[in-house]
């Protein structure tokens, strides 16, 4: 059995750890203060399973010490400026604001999602170039400043997420906070080369520069943001994890996202195998099973991944009718060209193989495209042999942890992770793949399939460990601890 070492372990934050033996004990280290989390959706609180990473890491903080969700309500035919949706659950205030069908098209569709997204993802063939979409951009960043003001107290902790929001910051520091303010980026930060693609770069760096920390997935970004700044700004300095520009001192750190291992886990043994292959019809519990679990996204590497299962086919004709892909990959972002164009070309894909080679008794690949409850997916990853996670760039890819951690540690099956996502950079216990190579995922199917137990345990347990210790909570602590720890 060879497996490859496993790294030391990387620190995360803006220092090392304080003790390598175990994690330090943190604390959201807010004091009495409230904490103020705006993000580009407002959460939905009163929705049943609240169970992804982001929501448990950040509500845990919020409830324990009060606070207020703040973000766009969802609805698409509002007013800029319009009234708020504001309900109580206990000790976390949710705000939602509405946003017009312009503002909807400028800031959301056409610069968050035609714009920042693919070019953080590194695909400057889709990138959409429109200052409309910048003016959309800024104006509902100054909406989401004007609105949110007035709710704020003098020591509030303010956390803002993603790259919806990059401006908001200096938006609310020119209109007189004076609070600190956190950004987490969920998403890659690119390469400078790449950045400069968009004439805004500059102001977008600028943005950044307001906060107080900002925190990233995985060293790359981080040091691709420091890489940038050496480069274009001569008037900032870096050293270590700190930033001075002018009077501003701010901290630059890594906080990779985790997620809530246990009740994954937990979510992953309520279903038994013969009731998720009835309810989702997929397979007899004899076949092998490949499970993806996306959204349906082109930085996802979904064509890649339906050729590689094609490959595996053609090259291990045997085992037909012994295995089969289900991929889950419900749409999103329609009204963005890519995502349509993506659509199509999987559709075309996931049939041409079915095609060739199903049969009346199996359906090789089994491409779902609407979303399936969690207490489904996880019993369902938990039943299947291969965690098959290849995106062509993710800032982390919170699946690649739910496959882990919904697995039997006595019989698990075997994560194929691509190298290009930040989970990669914790997860090298993982068959890591680049998710461009068709032939060697293919070779790994392979591999995962008739891996000996002994070996798919030793990984397991590595991975299991890590995904249990760096969980959502412990991220939102660690990048909150940071945030309030030091002037
Ligand atoms: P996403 O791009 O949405 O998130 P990911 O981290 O894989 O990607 O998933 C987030 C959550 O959505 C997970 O809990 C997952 O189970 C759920 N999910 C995904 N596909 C689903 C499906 N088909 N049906 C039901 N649930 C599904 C962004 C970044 C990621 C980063 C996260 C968190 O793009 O890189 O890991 O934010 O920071």
């Amino acid at each position: 059995m060879t497996i490859r070492p496993t790294p030391p372990r990387i620190p995360i934050g803006t220092d090392a750890w304080p003790d390598e033996e175990g994690l330090p004990s943190l604390s959201s280290g807010t004091g009495q203060n409230r904490l103020v989390v705006v993000s580009n959706r407002v959460a939905d609180l009163s929705a049943s399973s609240q169970s992804g990473g982001l929501a448990v890491g950040l509500l845990d903080a919020i409830q324990e010490k009060g606070g207020i969700w703040f973000g766009w309500d969802g609805n698409r035919d509002g007013k800029n400026g319009g009234p708020m949706q504001i309900r109580d659950h206990g000790s976390v205030t949710t705000v939602g604001i509405p946003i017009s069908p312009q503002d909807f098209t400028e800031y959301y569709s056409d610069y968050a999602n035609g714009l920042l997204w693919p070019l953080f993802h590194y695909r400057l063939d889709l990138v959409h170039i429109s200052a409309t979409a910048f003016d959309g951009y800024m104006r509902v960043n100054e909406a989401f400043a004007r609105q949110l003001l007035p709710l704020l107290k003098p020591d509030d902790v303010i956390w803002i997420h993603d790259y919806h929001l990059i401006p908001l910051a200096g938006i609310l520091r020119r209109l007189g906070c004076r609070q600190k303010i956190g950004f987490f980026l969920h998403i890659p930060f690119p390469p400078p080369e790449l950045l400069s693609a968009t004439p805004d770069h500059e102001a977008l760096v600028n943005g950044l520069l307001d906060y107080d920390l900002l925190g990233f997935q995985t060293h790359t970004d981080v040091n691709n943001l420091k890489s940038y700044l050496a480069a274009h700004k001569a008037d900032v300095v870096v050293k270590g994890g700190y930033v001075t520009s002018g009077e501003r001192r701010l901290r630059i750190g890594r906080f990779p996202i985790g997620i809530d291992a246990t009740d994954f886990a937990r979510l992953a043994r309520t279903n038994s195998p013969d009731a998720v292959l009835a309810q989702t019809q997929v397979g007899s519990p004899a076949l092998q099973r490949i499970i993806g679990v996306d959204r349906l996204d082109y930085s996802k590497g979904l064509p890649e991944r339906f050729k590689a299962f094609d490959e595996l086919l053609l090259a291990h004709p045997e085992l037909a009718k012994q295995v089969n892909f289900v991929q889950i990959a419900p749409p999103t972002r329609g009204e963005v060209d890519a995502y349509a164009e993506i659509r199509a070309e999987l559709e075309q894909l996931a049939g041409a193989i079915n095609g060739r080679l199903a049969d009346i008794d199996w359906t090789p690949l089994q491409y779902i495209c609407r979303p399936l409850p969690r207490d489904v997916i996880a019993p369902l990853m938990r039943h299947s042999n291969i965690g098959f996670v290849t995106p062509l760039r993710d800032g982390m890819n919170l699946v690649a942890k739910e496959y882990v951690a919904a697995q039997d540690p006595d019989d698990p099956g075997v994560l194929i992770l691509s190298q290009f996502a930040g989970a990669a950079e914790e997860m090298q216990e993982a068959l890591i793949v680049n998710p461009y190579d068709v032939d060697d995922m293919a070779k790994q199917l392979y591999r995962g399939l008739t891996m000996p137990l002994e070996e798919r345990r030793t990984r397991h347990a590595a991975l299991l460990s890590h995904v249990v210790l760096h969980s959502a909570k412990y991220w939102a602590a660690a990048f909150l601890s940071d945030l309030n720890g030091r002037d």
